[in-house]
Formats: structure tokens, C-alpha cells, sequence
């Protein structure tokens, strides 16, 4: 579904007083402070919507489709993207997945894509499946398996990606491996690096000049013993071994519990190793929840850093590092699971952006303790939200892209256009 613009000015229109009030006082509350070049940052900010968040996901135990009128194409998983994009203006961005979403005519899916104002983030490769008629299994590793001729197969998956990705205008291949062991001694670890470094460095040599890789780690799952790309220093082992259009990918998932992953995302800034970004949030595992729904404190924490880390190597916010969410459950609309997401993501780069770097530094300086979390968290327990809302009616998005979708009937919609039992393609 497509929507009008004026459906988005008529419901700012019945928000705009109320709007302007909790604008003027936190304009008052923040006086001295230059708050419309924040505006303009959050105008600017976009974070990728992967092709496989906007189906209801699944658990091992089962899938339950909730709503209804998922995408049953590509051309209808850059309708829903653009449908976020028009509500928040935030998301102008697409990343697919091969073989989930292979375009059958590029140059339609781009012209397609720039109507509804889109551009194609990360292409991400697959092999922790098997495709139908595949002549090979991924049943025992991809890149670093003991057979080469498997090897080989998952060398020339990711190159088919990278030829899918120029073709529509992308500039990255996301590499996520589900390479690992589940026993003890199913492994020898050296031999899994070096295999699996080998076969990156074949997939480095085939990218485009202007093209990045991102390497991106994960603890454990579905491998439960080792996994061979298993934490930040693995991934930048790799990604300083092969080259300076390499880089390490950072899914707030992807962590054993408690990780310091704020630590580990300035590190990597300072390394400038740090490349591309996933959100989401946890309870105990890989959850993909909703991002901000649980740990909120932390991932203004990690905005914090990403924010003085990219000044600190004046890298821009909006386009240096690659932003995209990552997630996929099972009990909610997954386009409203998307705006909040999207929502608590601009919440927390807000924050980050108004946190005063010079009293943080005196403070730190002088072994302020005490004044170091004042600062954090005076900026982290100010309601930022009229703010983020400011950088949408600016961008001519909706004040409240949630209650906007709801009102609208958007779903209902999207049921009635493409049926109740329409499943998308991804997890
Ligand atoms: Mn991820």
C-alpha cells in the first residue's frame, strides 16, 4: 500500500499543538544548546530494513503468521520498507538476502526501490542452508569445511551475491558464517581458520573497488561448542588479514551474556575496523527482539560510543558505518516491530548526540566518578522523543509513524491487497 501525503499531514496536522509545546520545552530545558544541528543529524540518520524482518519469524519449535499480508516478493518487501520510510523517514534502506530475494530484473527492483526513495544497504550471503538440488552440503561448515570442493561452492555463492549486489547499486557483502563444531574434537581450530581466512580472501578478491566486506561474528548457535567466527577479535583477525576493505560487523546479539559490547565498538572504532552495525535486543541469547524493548540504558551506551568514537576519526554518523536492524519474531506485527525499533534506535542516537563531551572529559580527567554518570545519565533520562519527532514533520514523515500505521489500518490493508496466509520468504 501506498501512502498519500496528505493522510500524513492530516494526522500532524491533529498532533502539531501538542507537538509544538513539548518541542518549545525541551527547547527551554536544553537553552544554550545547538539543537537544530541535532534535528538535522536525525534528519539525515537511516537505518537498513532487511528483506527477512518484515514476515513474522520463527523458533525452532514453530512459525505462527499473526498478521497476515506479508510480502510474498521482492517487490513487495521494498513496498513495506518504503512504508516505513514514508511513516518515519528513517528507513531508507533495503538489505536482501540471496537466495531469499533474488531480483529477477535489477534495473526494475532499482527504479522500483528509488520510487519509493530506497537504497540497497549490505547484500547478505546464505550458507547455513542448504538450497534445494544443491550438490553439496553446509551440513558440517561453509568457508571453512574439510572439503574444498564445499569450500569452493560457498566461495562462488558469496561472488553470485557480490554480482547481485552490483547490479542493484549495493556497496558491502554482509559475511555471516553459521561455520563451527558441535562436539569437542569435530574441530581442528587452526585448520577451520585458515581454511575459512583462505576462502575469504578468494570472495576479497572478486568485490568491486569501492566495495566493503564485513565479516560478522557470533558466539555460539546454531553451532553450540566452537563457532569460527566467534567474537570481535576472531573477526578482526580476519578482517585485518585480508585487506582495508575489510571490516568487522558488530549484531548486539551476537554477544555471550553481559558482553561489554560498548567497549568492544570503540575499540574497533579506533582501529577503524568497525564497519557495519546490526540492532536488536536480548534477554539471554540471539533473541531478536525488538530493539531498545529490553536492555534501553545499553544501547544508549553503545550510541555514546559510536558517537565519540566516529567525531574522534570524523567519520559521518549517516553514511560511514553500514546501520541496519536484525530481527525477526513471532508475536508481533513485524512493521510495528520495525518502528519501534527504528523509534528507540533514533531515541538513543539523540541522546548520545547531546551528551556533554567536554564536561565528560573534565570529569574523567579529574576521576569524577560520581559527575561521570550524572552526565551519562542526564542526557539518557531526558525524554528526547519531541526531538526525533521534529527531524520526521521536517522530513515531511508522520509525528507518530506508529499510531499513524494503526489508524490508517495499514495491515488490514496489506491483508486485503495480498491475502491472510501470505508467508514471506527468510527464517
Ligand atoms: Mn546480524
Amino acid at each position: 500500500m501506498n501512502l498519500d501525503q496528505n493522510q500524513i499531514q492530516q494526522h500532524n496536522d491533529s498532533l502539531i499543538s501538542n507537538h509544538q509545546v513539548r518541542l518549545n520545552n525541551l527547547k527551554n530545558e536544553w537553552n544554550g544548546i545547538d539543537l537544530e544541528k541535532v534535528i538535522q543529524k536525525l534528519v539525515d540518520f537511516q537505518i537498513a530494513i532487511p528483506s527477512w524482518a518484515l514476515g513474522t519469524g520463527g523458533t525452532r519449535f514453530g512459525r505462527f503468521a499473526i498478521s497476515g499480508g506479508e510480502p510474498r516478493n521482492i517487490e513487495e518487501k521494498i513496498a513495506d520498507v518504503g512504508l516505513l520510510h514514508a511513516l518515519n523517514n528513517a528507513s531508507g534502506a533495503i538489505s536482501l538476502h540471496i537466495p531469499w530475494d533474488i531480483p529477477q530484473n535489477p534495473e526494475e527492483i532499482k527504479k522500483l526501490a528509488a520510487q519509493y526513495n530506497l537504497k540497497f544497504d549490505a547484500v547478505n550471503s546464505n550458507t547455513f542452508q542448504d538450497q534445494p538440488g544443491q550438490p553439496l552440503s553446509y551440513k558440517f561448515g561453509s568457508l571453512q569445511h574439510v572439503d574444498k570442493a564445499v569450500r569452493k561452492m560457498a566461495i562462488e555463492h558469496n561472488i553470485e551475491v557480490i554480482r547481485q549486489g552490483v547490479a542493484l547499486g549495493s556497496e558491502s557483502l554482509t559475511v555471516w558464517l553459521a561455520d563451527g563444531s558441535c562436539f569437542p574434537g569435530q574441530l581442528n581450530f587452526r585448520k577451520a581458520f585458515e581454511n575459512t581466512l583462505e576462502s575469504l580472501q578468494e570472495i576479497y578478491a572478486a568485490l568491486p573497488a569501492d566495495w566493503k566486506m564485513f565479516v560478522e561474528y557470533k558466539a555460539f548457535e546454531p553451532n553450540f561448542y566452537s563457532t569460527t567466527v566467534g567474537d570481535w577479535g576472531q573477526s578482526l583477525l580476519y578482517a585485518s588479514k585480508l585487506g582495508e576493505k575489510a571490516y568487522t560487523l558488530v549484531d548486539l546479539g551476537h554477544h555471550l551474556p553481559n558482553a561489554n559490547i560498548e567497549q568492544i565498538v570503540s575499540l574497533l572504532l579506533m582501529e577503524g575496523k568497525l564497519g557495519g552495525f546490526h540492532f536488536n535486543d536480548s534477554k539471554y541469547g540471539d533473541d531478536d527482539l525488538t530493539t531498545g524493548s529490553i536492555k534501553p540504558y545499553q544501547l544508549f551506551l553503545i550510541f555514546n560510543e559510536l558517537v565519540e568514537g566516529m567525531d574522534a576519526k570524523n567519520m559521518d554518523h549517516a553514511t560511514s558505518l553500514g546501520w541496519m536492524i536484525d530481527a525477526s519474531h513471532n508475536v508481533k506485527d513485524p512493521l510495528e516491530d520495525l518502528l519501534q525499533s527504528v523509534e528507540a534506535i533514533m531515541i538513543a542516537y539523540a541522546q548520545a548526540l547531546l551528551v556533554d563531551r567536554k564536561a565528560l572529559t573534565a570529569a574523567q580527567q579529574n576521576n569524577d566518578v560520581v559527575q561521570c554518570q550524572e552526565i551519562l545519565q542526564h542526557t539518557f533520562r531526558s525524554d528526547l522523543r519531541a526531538l526525533v519527532a521534529e527531524a520526521r514533520l521536517r522530513a515531511g514523515a508522520a509525528l507518530s509513524p506508529l499510531s499513524l500505521y494503526r489508524n490508517l489500518n495499514c495491515r488490514k490493508t496489506l491483508v486485503q491487497e495480498r491475502g491472510q496466509g501470505t508467508v514471506a520468504t527468510g527464517l
